[in-house]
């Protein structure tokens, strides 16, 4: 297969047909032929691959004719390079953003079958962690969206996120077989195999021309293989491609069983160099400094190029030119091996002098950090780079060489200033640092909110603004409002189409015609409505997932994200054991269901132990009957996409209380505010644009500031002095301390609240009498129904600046320097149904 840009006449596609009828006969016929089962045999999950192949084959088509366009016009692509996507289910996402949801339930109740019972059926596509992954999700649906030549590239995990139980109140992990039933959504592309080669040795040769070539020999070969996910902009408009990279032994593998006598050792081996691809590295936020992890980056990088490098060819576009029809996005440091991977490809296979090679390299790349913690920041030790990847350590090399003796021309003497610039870290045992090398390779580097992008500057990237101030920019994240409103709050979504149209789907700006109905009785009376529903669809869930039975007519208060000390879960837990002991104490106190959600890294040990901590204090809450039905405290389990989408909307009270400078952006923020939940949190990263954009009055912000947070470390206050900032915070630390809430967990509640008191290094002693006042701030508001509602509302109609549209916008235009182009739709409105 080619990237021919001239169809042939031959090949010209007839649509196949998107009404009821049609849909039930491909489905029916899917049944049949592909899944292979008689339909009155046939099991919910049958019909779900049915349905699911049946719509897979109106994807493709539309992918066929969107790849066409791209040939004919000529047009610059974008590749996004990322080591996750957090894509969640993709049936109803598919359905609906391929305009045919509405119509598909129907054909499938004409058959007897219940969409709602066989969409649950499916696993979520969990191939990420968290944010990073799942903004790398919503980048993809926003270019297919807006008609972007965007691309993804990633990694084919046969195992995704590990799926969390909560037993004996403690996180267990199981691995996450999300392929064990087979995808539908996926195309194997078994003639799209790359080699790709880790260790081995290089050898120089001097070119009569006087140049020296390089050649890296021997060492071990792998294959990445394709499998594409197509993904469909809204309202069946362009479909952009996902390629995910699996890992296959070479065929030198299949050739050893014979002559080797040892067949059951070459079958071992052979699956060895499989296991590149077996599995998600379940680390948030924190650098992972094994050998399988590099060779996961280089793995998947190195077939992306290739397969970049190839496409470019087949268009017969000059390599020369590669950079003005190509961008690429590096998703952090995770992929950044990439520069000097296409260096490689440049010199070694397409022999263009180092010069003209950095100038295309430099043009091509940019650089999305997304963290300042330290603990994130990839560095390789050189041994490590020497061994698996020779050649590029000596690319390396020769880019830190050149960039260096720049920086020793226009900065001449500032010895300290070159040893901090350098890509090689010489004071920890000589490493390389990935951040580094991807902005020295960069023509762009961005943070994700204005803060985070601040700080950069000011901290982690200061040496190189002083180098390149020009640089650095900001692109705000975003996320998609077709998940996380229409398909997740289909209540709102109707309420908001009732009074201002169907617009704002295409433009979320639109949203803001919805702001004066904050002010219009009828309108909060429907979204108090929408919300109580919300809440008895979640009810419904927790029950069946905890067994715990809350009330749906309460303040729904939610902590949902990753489980991090810098995201203080710890913080919302004291104000729970402050709540239950006001409440033992006979304090009149709102009702409200506290909910955590989040998953913990299996090797962060204090993350765990908060998980437990959390599950032992919410045991006793929920059994003490002083309580009556004035608070419960729920851990959902396995917070994953689809339970976000329902967890989301059902929420009034957003908690985004990270110590101040930590989190980069936050997106969940995002996702809640637009759901009309109101945001407690501090001043960080993304939350400072919420509060200009739904206005102060409409958000509770409290606690430090980034600035006032290094101030208050450089004074090195200990923690035990905060405990008389607040009348109870001593007795609810002790408490902790003394085992009130623990179940066969002593050691461990004393041992958080020993933390707490000697080591707190994210400040929750300090900020707690803030965060407990903006808590009751909070309460007040909610008993006046009619004003919480109203600022809801105005948190969803002011939230327009933050849909992933405007960010993707942001990097083509700033960025990328690519424009849309969007395909014209494919049926007849007719079809539409
Ligand atoms: F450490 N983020 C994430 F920067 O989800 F690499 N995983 C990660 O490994 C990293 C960052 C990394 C998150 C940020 O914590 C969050 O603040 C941000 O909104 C999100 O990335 C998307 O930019």
């Amino acid at each position: 297969m080619t990237e021919s840009t001239q169809p042939n006449p031959r090949h010209r596609l007839s649509p196949l047909t998107c009404d009821a009828p049609g849909l039930r006969q491909s489905i029916r016929d899917a049944l049949v032929r592909v899944v292979g089962k008689d339909p009155d045999l046939a099991t919910p999950r049958d019909w779900l691959h049915a349905v699911s192949f049946a719509i897979r084959e109106r994807i493709i088509e539309r992918r066929v004719v969107t790849r066409r366009q791209f040939a004919e016009e000529d047009v610059k692509r974008v590749y996004y390079l990322s080591m996750e996507y957090l894509i969640g289910r993709m049936l109803e996402a598919n359905l609906r953003n391929m305009g045919i949801f509405e119509v598909t339930q129907q054909a499938l109740q004409d058959l007897g079958v219940d969409f709602r019972e066989i969409a649950r059926l499916e696993e979520d596509a969990a191939l990420g962690n968290g944010g990073l992954g799942r903004l790398a999700a919503c980048i993809l649906e926003s270019m297919a969206t807006q008609g972007y030549p965007g691309y993804g590239y990633g990694i084919r995990y046969e195992y995704g996120m590990f799926q969390q139980h909560i037993e004996h109140f403690r996180q267990v992990e199981h691995p996450d077989n999300w392929l064990r039933y087979g995808n539908p959504w996926e195309f194997p592309r078994p003639e799209k195999t790359f080699p790709v080669r880790f260790y081995g040795y290089v050898v120089e040769h001097h070119r009569p021309d006087g140049e020296t070539s390089c050649n890296w020999e021997n060492g071990e070969e792998v294959l990445a293989m394709a499998y594409d996910y197509p993904t469909a902009g809204y309202e069946r408009r362009n479909v952009n491609n996902l390629r995910l990279w699996a890992a296959k032994a070479t065929r030198d593998f299949d050739l050893r069983y014979f002559n080797e006598g040892d067949y059951i050792r070459a079958v071992a081996d052979k699956n060895e160099s499989e296991t590149i691809s077996m599995v998600l590295y379940p680390n948030d936020a924190t650098a992972i400094g094994k050998e399988l992890r590099l060779k996961q980056e280089y793995f998947f990088v190195s077939a992306s190029l290739q397969d970049i490098f190839d496409r470019h060819r087949q268009l017969e576009y000059p390599i020369e030119e590669l950079a003005d029809k190509a961008a690429i996005q590096l998703n952090d440091t995770h992929p950044a091996i990439a520069v000097a991977e296409c260096m490689r490809l440049l010199l070694d296979e397409h022999r263009i002098p180092w010069d003209q090679a950095w100038t295309i390299t430099q043009n091509l790349f940019s650089y999305t950090n997304h963290t300042l913690m330290p603990e994130a920041l990839e560095t390789w030790p050189v041994a490590l780079m020497e061994r698996v990847l020779p050649r590029h350590m000596g690319i390396i090399y020769r880019i830190n060489h050149e960039f260096i003796e720049e920086v020793r021309h226009r900065f001449p003497g500032e010895h300290e200033f070159f040893r901090r610039l350098s890509i090689i870290d010489e004071e920890h045992g000589r490493r390389v640092r990935m951040a580094h090398l991807a902005v020295i390779g960069s023509h762009r580097v961005n943070g994700v909110a204005a803060l985070h992008t601040s700080l950069l500057k000011q901290t982690l990237f200061a040496d190189f603004s002083r180098v390149w101030p020009e640089r650095f920019v900001n692109v705000t994240n975003g996320v998609t409002p077709r998940l996380w409103m229409i398909q997740a709050n289909p209540g709102l979504t109707e309420l908001i189409d009732s009074r201002i149209g169907s617009d704002w789907k295409f433009d979320l700006d639109r949203l803001k015609q919805f702001a004066p109905y904050a002010s219009d009785e009828a309108t909060r009376e429907a979204f108090r409505a929408v919300k109580l529903r919300n809440k008895e669809r979640l009810a419904a869930l927790v029950h069946k997932r905890t067994g715990l039975a809350i009330r749906p007519d309460v303040m729904y208060d939610v902590q949902i994200k990753r489980i991090h000390e810098y995201k203080r879960q710890l913080l919302k837990l004291l104000h729970v054991i402050e709540l239950y002991q006001r409440i033992r104490d006979g304090e009149d106190v709102l009702p409200r269901v506290v909910l955590f959600a989040g998953k913990a890294a299996p090797g962060y040990q204090r993350a765990k132990d908060i998980i437990a901590v959390i599950n032992e204090v919410a045991d006793i809450v929920n059994h003490d009957p002083a309580m009556g039905d004035r608070l419960k405290c729920v851990f959902f389990p396995n917070y994953e996409v689809s339970s976000a989408t329902i967890i989301i909307p059902a929420a009034d009270l957003s908690e985004q209380i990270s110590t101040a400078g930590f989190e980069a952006s936050g997106t969940g923020n995002m996702k809640l505010a637009m759901n009309g939940a109101l945001t407690i949190g501090t001043l960080d990263g993304a939350n400072i644009e919420i509060r200009d954009a739904v206005g102060t009055e409409n958000i509770f912000i409290f606690g430090m500031t980034a600035d006032r947070v290094s101030a208050h470390r450089a004074q090195g206050i200990p923690p035990g002095a905060h405990l008389d900032s607040h009348p109870r915070l001593r007795s609810m630390v002790e408490a902790l301390r003394d085992g009130f809430f623990s179940n066969g967990g002593r050691h461990l509640h004393a041992e958080i609240a020993r933390y707490l008191l000697e080591e707190d290094p994210f400040f929750v002693l300090a900020d707690y009498a803030a965060y407990s006042d903006a808590c009751a701030q909070a309460d007040r508001l909610y008993q006046d129904a009619e004003a919480w509602s109203e600022a809801a509302l105005l948190n969803v109609a002011r939230m327009s600046h933050f849909s992933i549209d405007r960010t993707v916008r942001e990097y083509a235009e700033n960025i990328w320097n690519v424009l849309p182009e969007p395909v014209p739709p494919p049926c007849p409105e007719s079809n539409k149904n």
